[in-house]
């Protein structure tokens, strides 16, 4: 290509990256410094409920370990690190007449303020799942709009008076669609409720998804409006929401798999981003589901649209896309990585559900773009090798699969900076450190940096050689220059 044909985009100076994780899979000591129990304390705990038996009780170590992990961030240079704060160490009980814990924020704030010595801007998640357990036995929490969008609001109005002075980078919610309907609709994620018996004594998957989904959105929502009148003049930061949101490609050219895929984006990715950016629910979703959808009052949704400052991108494959199936958690799609010749989309994972497809990523990122007009931070986007639990320690180092998946997705982020002119203002890969990877417990390994569960030690993979020491800096050359990173590095 003629790099003088190439439109003038580039990535911002401050453009951030980092690596992100999250409270219950890495902090482990879950009954320590006046913590209460989340919801996944609980349930992980049940039998059956994560592939290994194994629980969050230790993780890796990170609350006890932090300034460790600190010191390796710093090793890595990373310009900023995505965590979540755990609302019941902030307020064990959860609700907004509850006490504050001093030793809960006295912990963040001992970790921003490290995080800030060394340079590394504080990217920081609300709610990464981990429900206060009071608030699900007290009133089911998430299903209880009236309760729980004042407790949410209330838990944030905590963290920006304790923290907004230093956190410029906030998230309200981690993937509402994972909170409805991994926890309320398939049961397979906390609190486990589903309409299949032989899973959940409880729950109603044909409604439950969509009121939690609904009432998420609202929390979420009332969050910023409270930032944004109270805070956001003072402290100058910026707020918005992370949506979890695969590529869906027609399985074929026929017109039915086409409609099958722009379903699969609308019930997915559409169902939160279409409210809170445009302002409605995407009209399939309200057919599909006629009065079960529930609707916003005129005054929520002034709230509602535009509660986001920017597109939180969460993302790993890509899915074919069939017409047929009658699963309305999947849009009524049927969903396979397996072309109409037989070959696979990608390289497969550890497990089930992801693929190596970085077109993928790319052609994500320009709906997104092209769609809802937002500057994009893909707070998420990795890969686990197969296997790579059940290999010696040398060989999980030398992560070949992962490294590939990298060099496809950093290399389609620039494309479509560049070439296609995508407003993107970070790239945080998943994950800093191997962890407690929900109902599949340790089995899947999503690091850069390998946990040895025994000894805690942390060995950087060459995924995480890769991405610090070639990828980035290559990365903001070739934005300065302006030209593919094809040219740079082959
Ligand atoms: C992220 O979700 C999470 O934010 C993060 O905490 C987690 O560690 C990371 O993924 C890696 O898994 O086959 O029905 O079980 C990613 C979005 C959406 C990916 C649901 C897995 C499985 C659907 N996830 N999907 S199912």
């Amino acid at each position: 290509m003629n790099t003088a044909d190439l439109p003038v985009s580039k990535l911002p100076k401050d453009f951030l990256w980092g690596f992100a994780t999250a409270s219950f899979q890495i902090e482990g000591s879950t009954d320590v410094d006046g913590r209460a129990k989340s919801i996944w304390d609980d349930f992980s705990k049940q039998p059956g409920k994560t592939q290994d038996g194994r629980n969050g009780d230790i993780a890796t170590d990170s609350y006890r370990l932090w300034k460790d992990d600190i010191a390796l961030l710093v090793k890595y240079g990373v310009k900023s690190y995505r965590f979540s704060i755990s609302w019941p160490r902030i307020i064990p009980l959860g609700g907004r007449n509850d006490p504050i814990n001093p030793k809960g924020i006295e912990w963040y704030s001992n970790f921003i303020d490290a995080l800030l010595d060394n340079g590394i801007i504080p990217f920081v998640t609300l709610y990464h799942w981990d429900l206060p357990q009071a608030l699900h036995e007290r009133y089911k929490g998430w299903l209880n709009k009236d309760e729980i969008v004042q407790d949410y609001v209330r838990y944030a109005r905590v963290c920006f008076e304790a923290f907004g002075g230093r956190v410029k980078h906030w998230l309200t919610m981690n993937e509402p669609w994972c909170i409805s309907v991994l926890g309320y609709g398939r049961g397979i994620h906390a609190p486990g409720r589903s309409s299949d018996r032989h899973r959940s004594p409880e729950g109603d998957s044909s409604t439950e998804p969509w009121i939690v989904g609904h009432n998420v959105i609202l929390s979420h929502a009332n969050a910023v409006k409270l930032y944004r009148e109270e805070f956001k003049e003072t402290q100058g930061g910026q707020i918005g929401i992370t949506l979890n949101g695969d590529w869906a490609m027609p399985y074929d050219n026929s017109p039915k798999n086409i409609a099958a895929a722009q379903q699969a984006m609308d019930a997915a990715l559409g169902w939160f981003a279409d409210p809170i950016y445009l302002g409605r629910y995407p009209t399939f979703l309200k057919k599909m589901l006629g009065d079960r959808l529930p609707d916003f009052t005129p005054e929520e949704l002034r709230v509602i649209k535009g509660s986001s400052d920017f597109y939180g991108m969460n993302t790993y494959t890509t899915n074919l896309c069939k017409a047929g199936g009658d699963d309305e958690l999947q849009a009524k799609v049927i969903y396979t990585f397996t072309r109409p010749d037989g070959t696979q989309l990608g390289t497969q994972a550890h497990c089930g559900w992801l693929q190596d497809y970085p077109d993928g990523f790319r052609a994500l990122l320009n709906y997104v773009w092209k769609r809802y007009r937002m500057p994009i931070y893909v707070t998420e986007n990795g890969f686990a090798v197969k296997n790579e639990n059940s290999k010696p320690m040398k060989e999980a180092l030398l992560d070949h699969d992962r490294v590939q998946y990298f060099r496809g997705t950093t290399n389609a982020l620039l494309s479509a900076v560049v070439e296609d002119g995508v407003d993107i203002r970070a790239y945080f890969p998943w994950s800093f450190v191997d962890n407690f990877e929900w109902a599949d417990g340790y089995v899947t390994r999503f690091g850069v940096t390998y946990v040895d569960y025994e000894t805690q030690a942390r060995h950087p993979k060459e995924s995480a050689k890769f991405l610090v020491k070639v990828y980035f800096p290559v990365i903001l050359l070739c934005c300065f220059l302006k030209v593919p990173l094809a040219t740079v590095v082959p």
